[in-house]
């Protein structure tokens, strides 16, 4: 199977790519205001390449649970001068992180070959053409309402079926855009309109969404379930995340995007070691 993400491709099955997490945000969740200056972002950027990232994941809005939404052009003010300098520097894909068609456009112009899209339950189609016309990768996660109302008494008979089914009914709504399956990755929002509970049943069933044929992506980074389930405030929350990224690693999972890009390298290579996906040894 191969995704295609603007110059760049990969063939899966292979080693579980790992997507950097660089938020040049005042306030996202775990890391607001700690790359929020140019000079500041790009050096994270090129230390999570040093890391080993495979991909960097550029975000000027926070997404996290009752975030405040912020305008496209203080969206682009903080995200294309990042990009445009990083897209020169390294030789991995850059994703944006946005919902808004303009600044994936401008940020696909200033050299980003990834859209990562947290409302993937749009009713418009112009960021699927957007990304059928340049050829971008395009990640379609799911979600339940938006990051203001998403927590709001999340409700599901079946969330694995659930979400099965938007992943089918978006992706025949992509296919009429000129949006080819290849480009796309689809990733279950972990966090995005879900309980604990249906947190954990996503991850315990990644298998379930291998049979859309396309690489999965999960984000469990950091987040509030692992501390709901482990007492572990924001900043001590490494070991669930690893563990979780090792867990649907195991499972089928194509792409983890993560903050702690050189742990989760580590954990994944042995991870691979011991589960004798890799050769030599
Ligand atoms: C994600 C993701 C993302 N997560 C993709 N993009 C965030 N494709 C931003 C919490 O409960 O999983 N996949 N972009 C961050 N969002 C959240 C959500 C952060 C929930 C924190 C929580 O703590």
């Amino acid at each position: 199977m191969i995704w295609r993400a603007g110059t760049y491709s990969f063939d899966f099955p292979r080693s579980t790519l790992i997507m950097g997490i660089l938020n040049v945000t005042p306030d996202s969740f775990s890391d607001g205001g700690l790359y929020d200056s140019t000079d500041r972002a790009v050096e994270r950027g090129l230390e999570m390449v040093a890391e080993g990232a495979d991909i960097i994941d550029i975000g000027g809005e926070s997404t996290r649970p009752n975030a405040v939404p912020v305008s496209v052009d203080e969206e682009l003010k903080r995200v294309i001068p990042v990009i445009e300098i990083l897209a020169r520097k390294v030789n991995i894909p850059i994703s944006i992180d946005t919902t808004k068609v303009e600044v994936a456009h401008v940020a696909i112009v200033a050299g980003a070959s990834i859209i990562n899209d947290v409302a993937g339950n749009r009713t418009d189609d112009a960021l699927w053409r957007l990304a059928g016309e340049t050829g971008a990768g395009y990640i379609l996660m799911h979600t339940q309402g938006t990051p203001q109302t998403m927590q709001n008494n999340p409700q599901y008979s079946d969330v694995c079926a659930e979400v099965n089914d938007f992943f089918g009914k978006q992706l025949a709504k992509i296919d009429a855009c000129g949006l080819n399956r290849e480009q796309v990755v689809l990733d279950v929002g972990i966090g995005f309109g879900k309980t604990v509970e249906h947190n954990i049943a996503l991850l315990k069933g990644v298998q379930t969404f291998l049979k859309w044929d396309r690489p999965i992506m999960i984000g469990t980074s950091r987040k509030s379930f692992i501390g709901a389930l482990t007492g572990a405030g924001l900043s001590d929350r490494l070991a669930g995340s690893l563990v979780s990224a090792c867990f649907v690693a195991g499972e089928g999972a194509g792409i983890v995007r993560v903050h702690d890009v050189a742990a989760t390298r580590q954990a994944l290579i042995l991870n691979e070691y011991l589960h004798n996906k890799m050769n030599s040894v």
